[in-house]
């Protein structure tokens, strides 16, 4: 049986992965950070007490702020491929905390690429690099594209995506670079702007908020369904040859379509429920990401099907249903149509959203 760690399993594409990885046989390890509140949310429903025998689903404590852990972890589990996914991935919060920032989404990675080098383990690596580092690159943006990063988070996973390249010339590992366009779902963190969206569309729909506060909507950002990203994320560990790869859908709305698009499917005018706040502007801002995803098409095979209006009816209706509203239901038809089953996660969002009580923006 095949085993996986994942760092950041407790996030939306650690969680997804994680998910795909069990449905494919792995043994999956996965790193959490102790928290004095429940962090497990979005795995629990594939989680097993670990003494159960067909339990594939293993937790372990740490944080990448510490390497210690960090090797004796690589070193007792010996992993085929380690995805890592574990950061600080909020770019307005990384102008308020860089030196963390840093410490968190930059060292992170070579703590992790040290400890599998250290460990003689001839691990597969997995780093969740960022369309946030072409900044303010022209778009549509490639592989080949020169990076122009914005923000401490930007630079801190322009350090970590060299230093994968680095341990993959030095060493001869097996790194590779997915460099990700934003991906979107129910399961997004909530102070993102597509969930902050959707999430205020469905609590205004029931009654528990008027309107919203949000910041500029003029910048555009290539968005697809994370689901379809985290399959694109194993593919790349199965090549013959590491590289680096762009995932995006090619396709880059402003913020305010998006946000038009959301309310739209909800029957309600964003003019009469967005209020612009200063205070959710960066200090410096990225303007414009477009993928071209040709490599990945052509090596990955891979396709994404789900686009940023498909996207916002998903997402309303998963956050309809965490209210206790019954969802429109043209979101769910989408899932069904192009997925089946496993994007269904029938017992998994529906109860991320309903735990995630009132959050913050
Ligand atoms: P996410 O939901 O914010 O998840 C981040 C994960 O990292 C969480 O599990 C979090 O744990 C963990 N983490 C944070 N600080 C940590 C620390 N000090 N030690 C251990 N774990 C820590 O992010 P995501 O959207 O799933 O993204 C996954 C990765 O892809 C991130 O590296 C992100 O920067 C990158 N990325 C994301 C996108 C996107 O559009 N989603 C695009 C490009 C790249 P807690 O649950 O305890 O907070
Ligand atoms: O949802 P966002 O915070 O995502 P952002 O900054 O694009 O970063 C995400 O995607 C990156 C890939 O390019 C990842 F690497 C990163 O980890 C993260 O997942 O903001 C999207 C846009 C920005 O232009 C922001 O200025 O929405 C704008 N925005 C407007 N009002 C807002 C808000 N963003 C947030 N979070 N909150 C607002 O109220």
């Amino acid at each position: 049986m095949p085993k996986a760690m994942i760092t950041g399993v407790t996030g939306q594409d650690g969680s997804y992965l994680a998910e795909l990885l069990v449905s494919k046989g792995y043994e999956v390890h996965g790193l959490i950070r102790k928290a004095s509140t429940f962090n497990t949310d979005r795995i629990d429903h594939i989680y097993q007490d670990p003494h159960d025998p067909s339990a594939r689903l293993f937790l372990h404590y740490g944080d990448l702020s510490n390497s210690e852990q960090l090797a004796n972890l690589i070193y007792n589990v010996r992993p085929d491929e380690v995805y890592h996914l574990g950061a600080l991935s909020h770019v307005k919060v990384s102008f308020e905390i860089p030196e963390y920032t840093g410490t968190v989404t930059g060292l992170g990675t070579t703590r992790i690429l040290e400890a599998i080098r250290r460990s003689g383990t001839p691990a597969r690596f997995y780093q969740a690099s960022s369309s946030e580092m072409y900044g303010s690159a022209p778009a549509p943006q490639s592989e080949t594209t020169p990076f122009e990063p914005r923000s401490p988070y930007a630079i801190a996973k322009l350090y970590a995506f060299w230093m994968a390249r680095n341990y993959r010339e030095a060493y001869k590992m097996f790194a590779v670079n997915g460099i990700l366009f934003n991906h979107e779902s129910p399961r997004r963190g909530e102070t993102f702007l597509s969930r902050k969206v959707t999430r205020a569309v469905a609590r205004i729909l029931a009654g528990r908020q008027k309107k919203v506060f949000l910041g500029n909507l003029e910048a555009r950002r290539d968005y697809g369904y994370a689901p379809e990203y985290v399959e694109a994320m194993w593919r790349m560990l199965q090549l013959d040859e590491p590289g680096d790869f762009v995932l995006g859908t090619g396709v880059a709305p402003t913020m305010r379509e998006f946000v038009e698009e959301a309310f739209g499917y909800a029957g309600l005018d964003w003019r009469e429920r967005v209020e612009i706040d200063q205070r959710y502007f960066r200090p410096t801002e990225v303007d414009y990401l477009q993928a071209d995803a040709s490599k990945a098409r052509r090596l990955l095979d891979w396709h994404p099907k789900v686009t940023y209006k498909d996207l916002a009816r998903i997402m309303v209706d998963a956050d309809m249903e965490a209210v206790g509203l019954t969802p429109i239901g043209e979101g769910l038809k989408l899932l069904d149509r192009h997925f089946g089953d496993w994007h269904r996660w029938a017992s998994g969002v529906t109860a991320v959203i309903r735990s995630a009580g009132n959050g913050v923006d």
